[in-house]
């Protein structure tokens, strides 16, 4: 089983697309194990966006990321991580397969609606640790889990 962060970045929060979100991971079968939504302080922005710090992009990312509320969510199911990453699409809205979320909402790499955690080795537990103290993991199973998961 793994997990993944999921963000409803500011402009999906504004645009209206947290439930639209929400609902996709749903119904693809993955389980649903913390959310909260907050405003993002800025010495977490920088922690989330270590790896990006010193590229032309950062400064803006970080000002968008603290902009309006996100909503902050941990996913889990088997392979969960890259069944995010494609629920998602890829970056670029332009690059992003049709049907994934970022194709069908997206303009532009600045603007992309939403983050997940990517498949490096241990970046998934690294994101989860940081927007989440343990205790706010909920363990919990599904009448449903049976007929989605072997
Ligand atoms: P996040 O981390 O927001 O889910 O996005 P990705 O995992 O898909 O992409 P990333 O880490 O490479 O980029 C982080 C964040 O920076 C924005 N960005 C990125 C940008 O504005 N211009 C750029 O050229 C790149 C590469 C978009 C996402």
């Amino acid at each position: 089983m793994e997990r993944s962060l999921v963000l409803v970045k500011p402009d999906g929060v504004q645009r209206g697309l947290v439930g639209e979100v929400i609902s996709r991971l749903e119904r693809r079968g993955l389980r649903l194990v913390a959310a909260k939504f907050m405003w993002v302080p800025k010495d977490l922005a920088e922690k989330h966006y270590a790896e990006h710090l010193g590229k032309n992009f950062y400064p803006g990312l970080i000002e968008y990321i603290t902009s309006a509320p996100v909503m902050a969510m941990v996913w889990e199911g088997p392979r969960a991580v890259l069944l995010v990453r494609q629920t998602v699409g890829k970056t670029d809205p332009l690059e992003a397969a049709p049907g994934s979320i970022r194709h069908d909402f997206g303009l532009v790499k600045g603007r992309n609606l939403i983050h997940a955690s990517d498949d490096q080795p241990g970046s998934a537990e690294r994101e989860v640790s940081l927007w989440f103290k343990p205790e706010e993991l909920v363990t919990w199973s599904r009448e449903l889990d049976r007929w989605l998961m072997e």
